[in-house]
C-alpha cells in the first residue's frame, strides 16, 4: 500500500458537493491539478530522483540567507507550473502587492494588514488611510531602544532604588506566543544577568511559579495587550499590582514597575500606568503578526535595540523577496502552494515543523497561532462556505527528540505527514562532534522518509520472512529542508516573515480571511457567563444543556469539601 489520497480528487465531502463549484474548483488550474493529481498519486520519489540525478540541485531556491531544498516533495516540474498557474488565477501577485499598498484586505474587520511595516527601513513610505506609518513606526522603537538603554544601563531604578533584573512579560495568544518564542530563540544574545519570564495563563499557577522566586523591588511588569481588555492578561496584571503592592505598600512604585503594551491610552490609565510609559501599536498588526511591534519590548530588552533591529532587518529582506520575486523562485509562495498541493489534493492534515535547532524549541509553538488562528476558517471572504479544505494542524519538537517520540507515526504510519525540516550550517554553541551528528540526523531523517526502505534491502539485510513487513520503510513521505547559516537576529526574522507570507500566500488561493479570529469569541462569551455561577454564593439558576450544567454543580461541590 503507498500512501495517496484516500479521496480521489481535492477534499470535498459529498454533502458538501453543491451544483456550482467554488470559484477556486472552478479554475482551470484547480481541474488540471486534479488530472494531474490522479497521475502522480501512485509515483514514488525514487523513481522521481532516478528519473532526473540532478532533480536536487534543480528544486531549490534561496533568498534572504534562507535555502530551501523542496526536491523532496511529491511533484514535478509540471506540478509546479500548475501550482503556479493557480496562483497566478488566484490573483496572488494582487493580493501580495494590496497588502503592501495598505488595502483593508481583513474584510471581516474591516482593517489594513500591515505587518510588514513595522519592519520597513525609516526612509519607506507605507500609507494608510493617507498617512506614511513608517516614522509611527520609527518613533515607537526609539522610544523602546531609549527605554531599553536606560532600563539595561541601570539608569531606570525601582521604587526602592534597586536595579531591575526581572522581566516579566504578561500577555497572552498574540501578545506572548511570539514574545516568549523570540525570547528562547535569541536567548544567546540576550543579557544574561537579567531574568525574563512570561505569564499568560490565567491558571494561578503562570503568575505564583514565575514570581516565585523575585525580588519585587527589581522586576519590571510589561502588560502587554493589544485591547487592554483581556480577561487574562488583565487578571493576571491585577494579581501583579497586587503582588507588588504587598511588599513595597505604596501606589507611586506602580509607575516604575509597570508599563505597557497597547493600543487602548484609555485603559492603560485607567489601571495605573502612567501612559508616558506606554509602547503603542496599531489596529492595522494582528495580533498574531505582532513580535515586532512593540509588543516585541521583552524581546528588545533581552538582546538589546541593535539586535532587535537586525532581527527587523531579517524580516523585511524577506518582506521584499516575497514582494518582488517572481512566484516560481518565491520561497513564501512556493511552500504555501505544495501546502495547498498535500492539503486539497492528498488529503493530508497536519504539517510537521521540525527544528533542528534547541534554540527554537517554541517555534512550533509559535507557527500553530500563526498559522492555524490564521487559517483556520471555514467561510470565504464573500462568507460563502469553503468546498474544499483549508489550514491544516501545525505541530512539531526541535530534533532530534521528536525521532525517539513520534517520528515513527510519520515513517509507518498509515498518514501523510509533510514535514518541514529547520536546520542551521553553524551552531551557537560548538562542542565536539554535536553539531555534526545533529545534521546527519536531519539529512538522515530527510532521506529515509523520501526513499525507505524496499522489501529487498531488508531481506538483503537476513531479515526474516515474517518480520520484513515490519522493518519495511514505504518512503514517498515528503519534506522541505530548511537550511540557514546560523540562528541570528537576522534568521530569525527571515524565518517568521517566511511562515507568515506562506499563511498570506495559503489563504489567498483559499480565498479565507486569513486575518480575523472570531473562532475565540464564542467561547470567552459563555466563560463569562459561567464565571458568576462557579463564583456566586447561592445556588445559581442553570440553564445551560445537562452536561455543562452537572460539571458546574460538581466543581461548586467539589471546591467547598464539606466540613
Ligand atoms: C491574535 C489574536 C489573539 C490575541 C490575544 C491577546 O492574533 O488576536 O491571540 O493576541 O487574544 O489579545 P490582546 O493583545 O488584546 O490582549
Amino acid at each position: 500500500m503507498t500512501i495517496s489520497s484516500r479521496r480521489p480528487v481535492g477534499t470535498v465531502q459529498p454533502d458538501r458537493e453543491q451544483p456550482g463549484k467554488s470559484p477556486l474548483r472552478s479554475r482551470p488550474a484547480w481541474a488540471l491539478l486534479a488530472q494531474h493529481f490522479q497521475r502522480l498519486k501512485d509515483v514514488q520519489l525514487r523513481q522521481l530522483f532516478a528519473n532526473d540525478p540532478a532533480r536536487g540541485e534543480r528544486l531549490v531556491a534561496e533568498a534572504a540567507g534562507v535555502y530551501l531544498d523542496y526536491s523532496k516533495n511529491r511533484i514535478t516540474d509540471e506540478t509546479l507550473t500548475l501550482l503556479v498557474q493557480l496562483a497566478r488565477e488566484c490573483d496572488l501577485e494582487d493580493h501580495i502587492a494590496a497588502m503592501f499598498r495598505g488595502d483593508k484586505i481583513n474584510v471581516s474587520e474591516n482593517r489594513a494588514v500591515l505587518h510588514v511595516a513595522l519592519r520597513a527601513p525609516r526612509d519607506a513610505r507605507i500609507m494608510h488611510d493617507g498617512r506614511n506609518v513608517v516614522p509611527d513606526v520609527h518613533a515607537v522603537l526609539d522610544k523602546m531602544a531609549d527605554f531599553t538603554a536606560r532600563l539595561r544601563g541601570g539608569e531606570w531604578k525601582g521604587r526602592t532604588g534597586k536595579r531591575i533584573r526581572n522581566i516579566i512579560n504578561i500577555g497572552i495568544g498574540g501578545s506572548d506566543l511570539g514574545p516568549v518564542m523570540a525570547y528562547e530563540a535569541l536567548r544567546h544574545y540576550s543579557d544574561r544577568t537579567m531574568t525574563f519570564r512570561f505569564v499568560s495563563n490565567v491558571d494561578g499557577t503562570d503568575f505564583a511559579e514565575a514570581v516565585r522566586d523575585l525580588d519585587p523591588g527589581e522586576t519590571l511588569f510589561i502588560v502587554s495587550s493589544k485591547t487592554f481588555t483581556t480577561l487574562e492578561t488583565m487578571s493576571n496584571a491585577h494579581t501583579a499590582r497586587a503582588w507588588l503592592l504587598t511588599s513595597l505598600k505604596d501606589e507611586s512604585a506602580i509607575a516604575k514597575h509597570f508599563v505597557a503594551v497597547s493600543t487602548n491610552a484609555q485603559e492603560v490609565a485607567r489601571f495605573g500606568i502612567d501612559t508616558a510609559n506606554m509602547f503603542g501599536f496599531w489596529d492595522w498588526v494582528g495580533g498574531r503578526y505582532s513580535m515586532d511591534s512593540a509588543i516585541g519590548l521583552s524581546t528588545m530588552l533581552a538582546i538589546g535595540p541593535d539586535n532587535f533591529r537586525a532581527m527587523l532587518g531579517g524580516f523585511h529582506a524577506m518582506d521584499e523577496h516575497f514582494r518582488s520575486a517572481p512566484l516560481e523562485r518565491n520561497l513564501p509562495a512556493l511552500m504555501g502552494l505544495l501546502g495547498v498541493w498535500y492539503t486539497d489534493f492528498f488529503d493530508a492534515q497536519t504539517v510537521a515543523v521540525l527544528p533542528y535547532e534547541q534554540y527554537l524549541k517554541r517555534f512550533p509553538a509559535y507557527l500553530q497561532q500563526l498559522t492555524m488562528e490564521s487559517n483556520g476558517k471555514h467561510v470565504t471572504t464573500d462568507g460563502v462556505r469553503v468546498d474544499y479544505d483549508t489550514g491544516p494542524i501545525y505541530w512539531g519538537e526541535p530534533g532530534t527528540n521528536g525521532q525517539h517520540s513520534f517520528y515513527q507515526l510519520i515513517h509507518q504510519g498509515t498518514r501523510l505527514i509533510p514535514c518541514d525540516f529547520i536546520a542551521f550550517a553553524r551552531t551557537l554553541n560548538p562542542l565536539g562532534r554535536h553539531h555534526d551528528m545533529l545534521l546527519a540526523n536531519v539529512f538522515a531523517q530527510t532521506e529515509a522518509l523520501a526513499f525507505g526502505k524496499t522489501a529487498e534491502e531488508v531481506r538483503a539485510e537476513g531479515t526474516p520472512e515474517w518480520l520484513v513487513p515490519h522493518r519495511l520503510f514505504e518512503g514517498n513521505r515528503p519534506s522541505n529542508t530548511l537550511l540557514l547559516d546560523a540562528l541570528t537576529p537576522v534568521a530569525l526574522g527571515t524565518l517568521v516573515a517566511l511562515y507568515e507570507h506562506i499563511v498570506f500566500t495559503q489563504g489567498t488561493i483559499w480565498q479565507i480571511d486569513s486575518f480575523d479570529q472570531w473562532g475565540v469569541e464564542l467561547g470567552k462569551a459563555l466563560a463569562q457567563k459561567i464565571i458568576p455561577q462557579l463564583e456566586s454564593a447561592s445556588e445559581p439558576k442553570l440553564e445551560h444543556d445537562s452536561s455543562t450544567n452537572a460539571l458546574i454543580r460538581r466543581y461548586r461541590k467539589s471546591k467547598r469539601p464539606e466540613g
